[in-house]
């Protein structure tokens, strides 16, 4: 391990943790909600621009869609803005029916136990998530009460990659924003807490991360990954 690695955790004291992609893997239960309601408006919608959606805003991933349909398929039906809230709030009704199956056994392996290793060592450990649903799916995963702080997506102006959701974890824990590292499977979440001046761990394949202000201090390819990272530097207790 090289020495840059060993303390890029030296002067951290809070860790902030994604939820969709690092905690649990709601992103298929997303995909399948949004191409249930592209199908029934004929709207193209490939992997491609579901690969894109990571991290970003209900209404964001709407425009995304859209703007992928226009450009790569010539899709030129247009929304009212009413229109538009239904497209949301329909996909949002299809996501939350799924979001009924959610267990504990839906947490990312390895997730846990990284929560648990901070924990332990006097970490404070917070949330940060793009998603109004956040809460409802910490409640689901019984962790609800894990956290010193849960900033979700109805406290937030700006979606990632604005820094607005990380700072305002900080704020909260009233700890200063180079003393906080941020969890993160999205390139736009990377970016956000690059901005925000805090420390960015990268879950996730090392091509995902390729743009300016995108680039991770450390990367895993998933959160187990992490956690035999943790055991190897062995913080102290
Ligand atoms: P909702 P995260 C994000 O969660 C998802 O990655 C993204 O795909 C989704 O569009 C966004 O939440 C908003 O979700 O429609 O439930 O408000 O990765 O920031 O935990
Ligand atoms: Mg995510």
């Amino acid at each position: 391990m090289g020495i840059l690695m060993k303390f890029a955790l030296k002067n951290i004291k809070a860790i902030i943790f994604d939820l969709d992609g690092v905690i649990t893997d709601t992103s298929d239960l997303h995909t399948k909600a949004w191409k249930k309601m592209a199908d029934e408006e004929k709207i193209p919608f490939d992997n491609e621009t579901s690969e894109k959606l990571r991290g970003v805003s209900r209404q964001k991933s709407l425009e995304i869609i859209l703007e992928d349909a226009k450009n790569k398929y010539g899709f030129t039906k247009t929304f009212t803005d009413e229109q538009f809230k239904e497209l949301m709030e329909r996909k949002n009704n299809y996501y939350v029916e799924n979001l009924y199956f959610i267990t504990p056994k839906n947490l990312l392996e390895g997730a846990k136990d990284v929560i648990d290793f901070f924990k332990s060592r006097g970490y404070k450990v917070a949330v940060g998530s793009s998603s109004k649903n956040a809460r409802l799916v910490l409640k689901k995963l019984e962790i609800e009460n894990y956290f010193d702080v849960v900033i979700d997506g109805t406290e937030i102006v700006y979606s990632k990659p604005h820094p607005e959701i990380f700072q305002k974890v900080a704020d909260k824990l009233g700890i200063s924003c180079e003393k906080c590292a941020v969890v993160e499977d999205a390139a736009s979440g990377i970016e956000s807490a690059n901005t925000a001046g805090m420390v960015s761990i990268g879950i996730g394949q090392e091509d995902r991360f390729k743009k300016e202000n995108q680039i991770t201090k450390l990367r895993f390819d998933n959160m187990k990954d992490f956690l035999i990272y943790l055991y190897d530097i062995s913080l102290p207790k």
